[in-house]
């Protein structure tokens, strides 16, 4: 009984002390508040979709995937092509994985893009340099150190409406991965005419399978000494 009258409240406690998400993004010299607390909230609007909490999202078909549960948001950032977009981060605890940057292009307004189909493509990663999984010599690594990245819009994009998703994918504990991802809505201006071929766009969730070897991996065992982000690479035909 005791427990039954327990465990809603610890329910409630918010899981803050791990874990965390983008919280601002920094164009230029502008800095756009994200969403900072927990779902719902209405003020200050943001370019951010709102997400409920700092926790992972452990499976890659979980709706959560794609943009930590938050599905609108009120603002848009403008954006030139060639420009960098730095996400910030309040907190961020681990030391291990990748960073995966995304965009979607919109058809149309953003009132009516939520990111469906197979239109994700990567922009910029960074998974492990050197060959010791055991170690900080990972993407994830300096976002704990730095709390923040920054990546180009590449030159040659498509001028439009954009969603950019942040990725975090841990990798500490062993096949057990953690995906945090956050997305904003971006109008990106230029003159670029680039066309990804198809085999770099992805549907969010499962852009790749749950037993993917840069999702499920024993950082600890196992030997390896290279590894892969799940996803594929940045399309080799942009410009930056
Ligand atoms: C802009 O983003 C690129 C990655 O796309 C990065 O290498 C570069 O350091 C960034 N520039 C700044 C000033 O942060
Ligand atoms: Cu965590």
């Amino acid at each position: 009984m005791r427990f039954d009258i327990l465990a809603p409240a610890l329910a409630l406690v918010p899981l803050v002390a791990g874990h965390g998400a983008v919280t601002s993004y920094v164009i230029g010299s502008t800095t756009y508040p994200g969403y900072e607390g927990f779902s719902p909230a209405s003020s200050p609007k943001t370019i951010q979709y709102q997400w409920p909490d700092y926790n992972p999202t452990m499976t890659v078909t979980d709706a959560k995937m794609r943009c930590n549960g938050g599905t609108r948001a009120d603002l848009s950032a403008p954006i030139n092509a060639g420009q960098n977009i730095t996400a910030v981060w309040k907190q961020w605890t681990h030391q291990q994985g990748p960073v995966m940057v995304w965009l979607f292009k919109c058809a149309g307004d953003f009132s009516a893009c939520k990111g469906d189909g197979k239109g994700w493509f990567k922009i910029d990663q960074m998974g492990l340099w050197g060959n010791v999984l055991n170690s900080n010599n990972w993407g994830t690594a300096l976002v704990y150190k730095n709390l923040k990245w920054s990546s180009m819009i590449p030159r040659n994009l498509a001028p439009g409406n954009y969603l950019i998703r942040h990725e975090l994918l841990a990798l500490h504990q062993a096949n057990t991965p953690q995906f945090y991802a956050e997305c904003a809505q971006l109008v990106v201006s230029g003159s670029g005419t680039a066309a990804l071929p198809s085999d770099h766009l992805y549907s969010i969730p499962t852009y790749a399978p749950q037993n993917d070897p840069g999702v499920t991996v024993d950082i600890y065992n196992g030997g390896g000494t290279s590894y892969t982000p799940p996803g594929g690479d940045v399309w080799s035909g942009f410009q930056f």
